[in-house]
Order: structure tokens, then sequence, then C-alpha cells
């Protein structure tokens, strides 16, 4: 079966998280994708967080499965004059450096159009331009400038980053979205152009919901957050609303049996309107039903703290899962909340491929997240991530079509060796 993006051949100068999400996506579409890494340190992320000595770590394995690696010092003269090359016979470059880097290497985006005037080139940044584009962005950077960590957290606590990598993941994704488009009108057009998407702008896109209730504030308060029916005014800005969801109907984190002793033993619970007299009859309170104080979703929303503790009354009696089963019988919305631990080990997601056993040569079995976008004629099969320059004679050979003379010429020039150290005299 052929794959989405077969025949097309990405330059992957990505590093650290943002920019290996967006081009392990890619792979697994079947683009070609070349990671170029600095000789004898590669991505960083090979080095960090290692839970074995000397082994690519999980960081770096689970972002950059279905790649190819070359080494090349992108600073020294033969390796830009091999860098002009893939440029020349790749359709995507894919970015992350800091601000600049590129341009200081040598290969600013008039630069690149003058070798390949199809080439897309795709870059991610921490900042768009403005006051900030300058500075180099992580993750919890984007999520507190993006507008999530001001949003996220009880009111009375301090600003709360989430666990989910909104920034980097997250911006990888919509940079991923722009390559394709790219590509499909580069179809009619025939020129490549430049793709960016700053980490800023990511997060306040996951957001938007938060810069609605914005301007919600303006017309008077929020009343679906908890805040309303404990009197407690608001500000000026969107407040953190503790677990409250995100949409007009109530929801929250509710405890189920066993969470004296098991930190995820809860439920979200959301007390829809359409199933508001299941939900009476479930928890044991069918006079709700029709008590003006209950009946109708607006007489409920001051009374939100009472009405969700006399539902937790009900879902301590229940595991979350035993929970889950009885109101998913009468489409009451709700989730158990999953550990990592439940997550790897449940056997569905395993069977989709969105929990993927990859076999490493240097680190044996682990487990990774696979594609989570499933294409009926495109599926992605999972490859363990490459070593070091696994790949650079193969791409040298094969891909830009050095002879034998020319790559040891290459080799000999220093450009695929970590920069030379001077011994101390
Ligand atoms: N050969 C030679 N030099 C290379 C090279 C290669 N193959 N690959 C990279 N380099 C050099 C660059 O040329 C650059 O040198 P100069 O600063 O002298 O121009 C140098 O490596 C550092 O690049 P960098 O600024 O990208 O790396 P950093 O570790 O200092 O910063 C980061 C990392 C992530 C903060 C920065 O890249 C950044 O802000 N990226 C954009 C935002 C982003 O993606 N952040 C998410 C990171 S994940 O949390």
């Amino acid at each position: 079966m052929t794959k989405a993006l077969k025949g097309v051949r990405i330059l992957d100068f990505t590093h650290v998280q943002s920019g290996p999400t967006c081009t392990q996506l890619l792979a697994w579409f079947g683009a070609d994708v070349i990671k170029v890494e600095r000789p004898g340190v590669g991505d960083i992320t090979r080095g960090q967080l290692q839970d074995k000595p000397n082994v690519d770590s999980l960081y770096f394995t689970m972002l950059n499965h279905n790649k190819r690696s070359i080494t090349l010092d992108t600073k020294n003269p033969k390796g830009k004059e091999v860098l002009t090359a893939l440029i020349k016979s790749c359709d995507v470059l894919v970015e992350n450096f800091g601000p600049g880097v590129l341009d200081r290497m040598g290969f600013s985006w008039e630069k690149i159009q003058s070798i390949n005037p199809k080439m897309i080139v795709a870059s991610i940044k921490g900042f768009g331009p403005g006051p900030y584009e300058d500075c180099k962005v992580y993750e919890n950077v984007a999520q507190c400038t993006g507008g999530s960590a001001s949003t996220t957290g009880f009111r009375d606590g301090l600003p709360l980053v989430t666990g989910s990598q909104i920034g980097d993941s997250g911006t990888g994704l919509h940079l991923a979205l722009g390559i394709v488009a790219a590509l499909y009108q580069r179809t009619m057009t025939g020129k490549g152009q430049k793709v960016t998407a700053a980490m800023q702008d990511g997060v306040l896109n996951l957001a938007r919901v938060k810069l609605r209730d914005q301007q919600r504030l303006a017309h008077g308060p929020l009343t679906e957050y908890s805040q309303f029916g404990e009197g407690i005014p608001f500000g000026d800005a969107v407040p953190r609303a503790g677990n409250d969801s995100g949409g007009g109907q109530p929801g929250r984190i509710l405890k189920c049996k066993g969470w004296e002793t098991d930190p995820n033993a809860y439920i979200y619970f959301i007390t829809q309107a359409a199933v508001w007299e299941k939900i009476c009859d479930v928890i044991g309170e069918p006079g709700w039903k029709t008590h003006p104080d209950y009946a109708k979703p607006p007489a409920r929303l001051s009374r939100l703290n009472e009405i969700f503790a006399r539902i937790e009354m009900w879902t301590m009696t229940q595991t979350k899962f035993e929970a889950m089963d009885i109101l998913n019988k009468d489409d009451i919305p709700c989730g158990p909340i999953l550990s990592m631990k439940e997550l790897i080990e449940d056997q569905s997601l395993r069977a989709t491929g969105t929990v993927v056993e990859v076999d490493h040569p240097e680190r044996g079995k682990y487990f990774s997240v696979g594609n989570p976008i499933k294409m009926s004629d495109s599926p992605t099969e999972v490859t363990r991530s490459p070593l070091l320059g696994e790949h650079t004679d193969e791409i040298l050979r094969q891909v830009l079509g050095f002879s034998d003379h020319q790559v040891a010429e290459i080799h000999d020039s220093g450009a695929l060796d970590p920069p030379r150290k001077v011994a101390a005299e």
C-alpha cells in the first residue's frame, strides 16, 4: 500500500521536541525524513533524561521514529556544500533553531530559494514578530505566554502548566498542517513558501475558549464557572476555573471508590442538561427532576458545589470503571482519570496502534505513542529512531549521488566529524 506523503523528502533540521513532533508525523504519513544532526552530539535529547547509560533516551526515540540520520557540521565549508545538495534534493526544510540561527549558518530564506525555488521552509519559533521575537523558548514558557497557565489551576492557587505538551507537540502539529497545505498549494503554483508557527500562537489557538470567555466577561459574570455560584466576583481577566468544564455544561472531577489510596481514583462527570433526569435517578435524587431549585440548568448554576457534592457521594460508592459503565448506559458524559500506567497497559490502544511496542538495537523494547491520526489508505508502521549518523553514507551516496571519491573527500574534510579539540600543550 502506498503512503499519503510517499515521494516527499524532508530535510529535518529539528531538535528537542516541537520540530521533531512535526517531522515524525510527516514520516508516519510516508515522507522520507532525513534528520541532519551535529557530529558527535546529535539532537541534544539523545542524552537527556537517560534511563539507561549510553543509550539514546526515550525522550529522543519517542520523537524520532521512521527517520534517517546524517551527521553534518554545517559550519564546515564542505558541510555547507553537502547541505546545499540536500536543499536541492528535498521538498521541505523543517527547523526549530533559535531565532537567526539559519541565517547565521548562511542559509537565509533568499539563499534557500535561490538554491531550490520549490522548497518549502517551515519553522517553529517561540514568538512571532514583535517584542519577544529574538527569545529562545521552551514548552512551559509557551504555556505561560500563550494564555494556558493563567487559565489553568484553581482560582486561589498559582497559575499551572499542564502535562500535555501543548507548546512543543501542539506547535509541531500546527506546523505539520501548514507544511501539508503548502505542499498542496505547490502542486498548483510550483513554488515553495515559508511556513511559520510560533509556540505562543499555537498555545493561544488551543486556549481559544478562554479568549472567548475574556470577551464574554464584558457582558457579565461567567455563570458556568464555579466561582459564580460561590458568589465570588470576577476580575477583569478570565480566572482559573479548576476543573470546571470548558463548555456550557458544568463538569467536575469527583472521587471514586479507592480515592484514599489511589491518586487516580477519580472520574470527570458532566451534568449535561439533556441527561439531567437520568443523573437524578442514578444518584438517587429523583425529586430533583421536578424541584424548582434543580430541574432547570439556570437554577442549578448557583448550586453546583452542593450538586456535585451529592453526585460525589454516589461516585464514591463505585470504582471509576464501574461508574463509567453505569453512566455510559444512560449516555451521561464522563471519563475516568486514567494513569499513564493504565494507558500503557490498555489493550484497545495497543490494538489501534496508538500505543506501540518498538524494538531498538541498543535499548531493547519500549513503548511509544504511535500515530494518533489513522488513515484508511495510508497506514502507519512505526519503526525505530535512527542511531546518530546511522545513514550518513547511505544518504551521501543514494540520495545525493556522490561517488566513492566524493564521499571520501567529504569524510576527509572533517564535515562529518565532531569539531576537533586542540590538544593542550
Ligand atoms: N552543525 C553545526 N552547527 C549546528 C548544527 C550543525 N549540524 N546544528 C545546530 N548548530 C548550531 C547552530 O548553528 C547554532 O549556532 P549559533 O548560535 O552559533 O548560530 C547552535 O547550534 C545553537 O542552535 P540553537 O540556538 O537552535 O540551540 P540552543 O540549544 O541554543 O537553543 C532552543 C535551543 C530550543 C531554545 C532554540 O533552538 C529555540 O528557541 N528554538 C525555537 C523554539 C523551539 O522550538 N522551542 C522548543 C524546544 S522544545 O522545548
